[in-house]
Protein backbone atom coordinates (compact mmCIF):
# COMPACT_ATOMS: atom_id res chain seq x y z
CA UNK A 1 0.00 0.00 0.00
CA UNK A 2 2.52 2.54 1.38
CA UNK A 3 4.63 1.60 -2.11
CA UNK A 4 1.58 2.38 -4.38
CA UNK A 5 1.10 5.94 -2.50
CA UNK A 6 5.04 6.33 -3.05
CA UNK A 7 4.76 5.52 -6.46
CA UNK A 8 1.57 8.04 -6.61
CA UNK A 9 3.67 10.21 -5.42
CA UNK A 10 6.37 10.80 -7.70
CA UNK A 11 4.02 10.13 -10.55
CA UNK A 12 2.19 13.62 -9.56
CA UNK A 13 4.27 15.91 -7.06
CA UNK A 14 1.60 18.34 -5.92
CA UNK A 15 3.73 21.25 -7.08
CA UNK A 16 3.84 19.91 -11.05
CA UNK A 17 1.23 21.80 -12.49
CA UNK A 18 2.24 20.72 -16.61
CA UNK A 19 1.43 16.87 -14.86
CA UNK A 20 -1.19 17.53 -13.07
CA UNK A 21 -2.77 19.04 -16.40
CA UNK A 22 -1.55 15.56 -18.13
CA UNK A 23 -3.10 13.74 -15.35
CA UNK A 24 -6.50 15.82 -15.66
CA UNK A 25 -6.52 15.72 -18.95
CA UNK A 26 -6.34 11.92 -19.27
CA UNK A 27 -9.87 11.62 -17.06
CA UNK A 28 -11.28 13.96 -18.80
CA UNK A 29 -10.75 12.49 -22.00
CA UNK A 30 -11.65 8.97 -20.70
CA UNK A 31 -14.82 10.59 -19.23
CA UNK A 32 -16.00 11.86 -22.25
CA UNK A 33 -15.05 8.46 -24.21
CA UNK A 34 -17.62 6.97 -22.47
CA UNK A 35 -20.37 9.66 -22.58
CA UNK A 36 -20.29 9.79 -26.40
CA UNK A 37 -20.48 6.10 -26.91
CA UNK A 38 -23.10 5.56 -23.83
CA UNK A 39 -25.16 8.81 -26.03
CA UNK A 40 -25.17 7.20 -29.88
CA UNK A 41 -28.18 5.48 -29.34
CA UNK A 42 -29.82 8.61 -28.13
CA UNK A 43 -29.61 10.26 -31.19
CA UNK A 44 -31.25 10.19 -34.14
CA UNK A 45 -29.32 7.97 -36.98
CA UNK A 46 -27.91 11.02 -38.88
CA UNK A 47 -25.79 11.88 -35.63
CA UNK A 48 -24.83 8.29 -34.65
CA UNK A 49 -21.41 8.65 -36.84
CA UNK A 50 -20.70 11.89 -35.68
CA UNK A 51 -20.95 10.73 -31.98
CA UNK A 52 -19.20 7.87 -32.54
CA UNK A 53 -16.01 9.61 -34.24
CA UNK A 54 -15.86 12.38 -31.64
CA UNK A 55 -15.94 9.03 -28.84
CA UNK A 56 -13.27 7.64 -30.87
CA UNK A 57 -11.64 10.94 -30.69
CA UNK A 58 -11.56 11.05 -27.17
CA UNK A 59 -10.61 7.74 -26.53
CA UNK A 60 -7.64 8.49 -28.64
CA UNK A 61 -6.76 11.32 -26.71
CA UNK A 62 -6.98 9.46 -23.89
CA UNK A 63 -4.32 6.97 -24.65
CA UNK A 64 -1.83 9.40 -25.31
CA UNK A 65 -2.03 11.34 -22.41
CA UNK A 66 -1.89 7.98 -20.35
CA UNK A 67 1.81 8.01 -22.07
CA UNK A 68 2.27 11.79 -22.42
CA UNK A 69 1.58 11.98 -18.53
CA UNK A 70 3.66 9.08 -17.64
CA UNK A 71 6.60 10.26 -20.04
CA UNK A 72 6.49 14.00 -18.64
CA UNK A 73 6.31 12.78 -14.98
CA UNK A 74 9.45 10.33 -15.49
CA UNK A 75 11.60 12.85 -18.22
CA UNK A 76 10.29 16.14 -17.20
CA UNK A 77 10.02 16.59 -21.13
CA UNK A 78 7.47 17.57 -23.53
CA UNK A 79 6.50 14.49 -25.03
CA UNK A 80 6.89 15.68 -28.68
CA UNK A 81 6.40 12.46 -30.54
CA UNK A 82 2.97 11.30 -28.61
CA UNK A 83 1.43 14.68 -28.70
CA UNK A 84 1.75 14.53 -32.81
CA UNK A 85 1.39 10.72 -33.11
CA UNK A 86 -2.28 11.45 -31.26
CA UNK A 87 -2.74 14.84 -33.36
CA UNK A 88 -2.13 12.77 -36.27
CA UNK A 89 -4.34 10.18 -35.85
CA UNK A 90 -7.15 12.85 -34.59
CA UNK A 91 -7.07 16.40 -36.65
CA UNK A 92 -8.12 14.09 -39.59
CA UNK A 93 -11.11 12.47 -37.19
CA UNK A 94 -12.15 16.00 -36.71
CA UNK A 95 -11.67 17.11 -40.22
CA UNK A 96 -14.59 14.04 -40.96
CA UNK A 97 -16.51 15.81 -38.14
CA UNK A 98 -16.33 19.11 -39.79
CA UNK A 99 -17.51 17.18 -42.96
CA UNK A 100 -20.32 15.05 -41.56
CA UNK A 101 -21.75 18.53 -40.01
CA UNK A 102 -21.57 19.95 -43.74
CA UNK A 103 -22.70 17.24 -45.86
CA UNK A 104 -25.98 18.51 -44.74
CA UNK A 105 -25.26 21.47 -46.76
CA UNK A 106 -24.37 19.48 -49.52
CA UNK A 107 -20.70 18.82 -48.84
CA UNK A 108 -18.50 16.66 -51.49
CA UNK A 109 -15.78 14.06 -50.16
CA UNK A 110 -13.10 16.87 -52.30
CA UNK A 111 -13.59 18.93 -49.49
CA UNK A 112 -13.05 16.43 -46.75
CA UNK A 113 -9.70 15.34 -48.42
CA UNK A 114 -8.49 18.97 -48.20
CA UNK A 115 -9.35 19.26 -45.25
CA UNK A 116 -7.20 16.16 -44.66
CA UNK A 117 -4.07 17.01 -46.65
CA UNK A 118 -3.96 20.54 -45.52
CA UNK A 119 -4.01 19.63 -41.78
CA UNK A 120 -1.39 16.38 -42.35
CA UNK A 121 1.06 19.24 -43.84
CA UNK A 122 -0.05 21.60 -40.80
CA UNK A 123 1.02 18.58 -37.99
CA UNK A 124 4.24 17.70 -40.19
CA UNK A 125 5.68 20.64 -40.49
CA UNK A 126 4.66 21.85 -37.05
CA UNK A 127 6.49 18.46 -36.22
CA UNK A 128 9.81 19.56 -38.34
CA UNK A 129 9.58 22.60 -36.28
CA UNK A 130 8.87 21.35 -32.99
CA UNK A 131 11.59 18.34 -33.25
CA UNK A 132 13.72 18.24 -35.94
CA UNK A 133 14.60 21.74 -37.03
CA UNK A 134 14.69 23.25 -33.15
CA UNK A 135 17.88 25.79 -33.65
CA UNK A 136 18.21 29.38 -35.77
CA UNK A 137 15.02 30.00 -37.86
CA UNK A 138 13.93 26.49 -37.82
CA UNK A 139 11.17 27.00 -35.70
CA UNK A 140 9.65 29.82 -37.13
CA UNK A 141 10.15 29.06 -40.83
CA UNK A 142 8.46 25.67 -39.96
CA UNK A 143 5.76 27.02 -38.48
CA UNK A 144 4.89 29.45 -40.74
CA UNK A 145 4.68 26.71 -43.09
CA UNK A 146 2.47 24.77 -40.23
CA UNK A 147 0.27 28.77 -40.16
CA UNK A 148 -0.24 29.15 -44.17
CA UNK A 149 -1.73 25.11 -44.07
CA UNK A 150 -3.63 26.29 -40.99
CA UNK A 151 -5.04 29.65 -42.54
CA UNK A 152 -5.97 27.32 -45.92
CA UNK A 153 -8.06 24.97 -43.55
CA UNK A 154 -9.71 28.33 -41.88
CA UNK A 155 -10.40 29.96 -45.20
CA UNK A 156 -11.85 26.57 -46.63
CA UNK A 157 -14.37 26.75 -43.72
CA UNK A 158 -14.70 30.59 -42.94
CA UNK A 159 -14.79 32.15 -46.54
CA UNK A 160 -14.49 29.45 -49.13
CA UNK A 161 -16.09 25.94 -50.38
CA UNK A 162 -17.71 25.51 -47.13
CA UNK A 163 -19.30 28.65 -46.76
CA UNK A 164 -20.38 28.65 -49.61
CA UNK A 165 -22.73 25.56 -49.00
CA UNK A 166 -23.59 26.78 -45.55
CA UNK A 167 -25.42 30.20 -47.22
CA UNK A 168 -27.87 28.46 -49.02
CA UNK A 169 -28.88 26.07 -46.24
CA UNK A 170 -31.62 25.71 -43.76
CA UNK A 171 -31.08 27.90 -40.70
CA UNK A 172 -29.82 25.02 -38.43
CA UNK A 173 -27.11 23.88 -40.83
CA UNK A 174 -25.93 27.05 -40.72
CA UNK A 175 -25.79 27.65 -36.81
CA UNK A 176 -23.84 24.38 -37.34
CA UNK A 177 -21.42 26.17 -39.86
CA UNK A 178 -20.99 29.59 -37.37
CA UNK A 179 -20.06 26.98 -34.47
CA UNK A 180 -17.29 25.11 -36.56
CA UNK A 181 -15.83 28.59 -37.72
CA UNK A 182 -15.12 29.34 -33.77
CA UNK A 183 -13.69 25.95 -33.38
CA UNK A 184 -11.62 26.24 -36.29
CA UNK A 185 -10.13 30.05 -35.78
CA UNK A 186 -10.23 30.18 -31.76
CA UNK A 187 -10.04 26.64 -30.82
CA UNK A 188 -7.55 25.20 -33.21
CA UNK A 189 -5.63 29.18 -32.51
CA UNK A 190 -4.73 28.18 -29.02
CA UNK A 191 -2.35 25.66 -30.48
CA UNK A 192 0.19 27.91 -32.55
CA UNK A 193 0.27 29.74 -29.20
CA UNK A 194 1.65 26.98 -27.47
CA UNK A 195 4.23 26.70 -30.66
CA UNK A 196 5.35 29.72 -30.10
CA UNK A 197 5.59 29.26 -26.25
CA UNK A 198 7.56 26.10 -26.62
CA UNK A 199 9.95 27.09 -29.28
CA UNK A 200 12.69 29.69 -29.96
CA UNK A 201 12.07 32.41 -32.47
CA UNK A 202 11.97 36.12 -32.95
CA UNK A 203 8.63 35.34 -31.54
CA UNK A 204 10.05 34.63 -27.35
CA UNK A 205 8.02 37.88 -26.38
CA UNK A 206 4.95 35.23 -25.85
CA UNK A 207 7.12 33.48 -23.11
CA UNK A 208 5.99 35.92 -21.37
CA UNK A 209 2.53 34.97 -20.35
CA UNK A 210 4.05 32.42 -18.36
CA UNK A 211 2.31 29.49 -19.81
CA UNK A 212 4.20 26.43 -20.54
CA UNK A 213 3.61 25.17 -23.94
CA UNK A 214 2.27 21.73 -22.62
CA UNK A 215 -0.49 23.00 -20.64
CA UNK A 216 -1.86 25.30 -23.87
CA UNK A 217 -1.37 22.35 -25.63
CA UNK A 218 -3.75 20.90 -22.97
CA UNK A 219 -6.56 23.37 -22.91
CA UNK A 220 -6.36 23.63 -26.96
CA UNK A 221 -7.26 19.35 -27.10
CA UNK A 222 -9.38 19.86 -24.08
CA UNK A 223 -11.78 22.81 -25.97
CA UNK A 224 -11.71 21.02 -29.04
CA UNK A 225 -12.01 17.22 -28.46
CA UNK A 226 -14.42 17.47 -25.50
CA UNK A 227 -15.85 20.86 -25.74
CA UNK A 228 -16.54 20.24 -29.56
CA UNK A 229 -17.69 16.46 -29.06
CA UNK A 230 -20.33 18.24 -26.62
CA UNK A 231 -21.75 20.69 -29.19
CA UNK A 232 -21.86 17.70 -31.36
CA UNK A 233 -24.17 16.23 -28.88
CA UNK A 234 -26.15 19.41 -27.67
CA UNK A 235 -27.25 19.94 -31.61
CA UNK A 236 -27.73 16.01 -32.14
CA UNK A 237 -30.62 16.45 -28.91
CA UNK A 238 -31.77 19.62 -30.10
CA UNK A 239 -35.17 19.54 -31.66
CA UNK A 240 -34.74 21.98 -34.56
C1 LIG B 1 -7.13 17.39 -31.07
C2 LIG B 1 -6.05 18.10 -31.59
C3 LIG B 1 -6.13 19.20 -32.41
C4 LIG B 1 -7.44 19.79 -32.84
C5 LIG B 1 -4.89 19.78 -32.82
C6 LIG B 1 -4.75 20.85 -33.61
C7 LIG B 1 -3.45 21.37 -33.89
C8 LIG B 1 -3.18 22.52 -34.57
C9 LIG B 1 -4.25 23.36 -35.18
C10 LIG B 1 -1.78 22.90 -34.70
C11 LIG B 1 -1.33 23.95 -35.38
C12 LIG B 1 0.05 24.43 -35.50
C13 LIG B 1 0.22 25.65 -36.18
C14 LIG B 1 -0.92 26.34 -36.86
C15 LIG B 1 1.55 26.33 -36.30
C16 LIG B 1 2.57 25.80 -35.35
C17 LIG B 1 2.59 24.32 -35.32
C18 LIG B 1 1.25 23.69 -34.90
C19 LIG B 1 1.32 22.26 -35.40
C20 LIG B 1 1.18 23.70 -33.36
Amino acid sequence: MTSFILAAIKAMPADDYVGFTFFVGCMAMMAASAFFFFSINMVEGKWKTSLLISGLITFIAAVHYYYMRDYWAELGESPTFFRYVDWTLTVPLMCVEFYLILKAAGAKTGLLWKLIWASVVMLVTGYLGEAVYTTGNGPAVWGLFSGIAYFYIVYLIMFGEAKALADKSSASVQRAHSILCKFVLIGWGIYPLGYMIGTDGWYDFVDGIGLNMDVVYNIGDAINKIGFGLVIYSLAVSKD
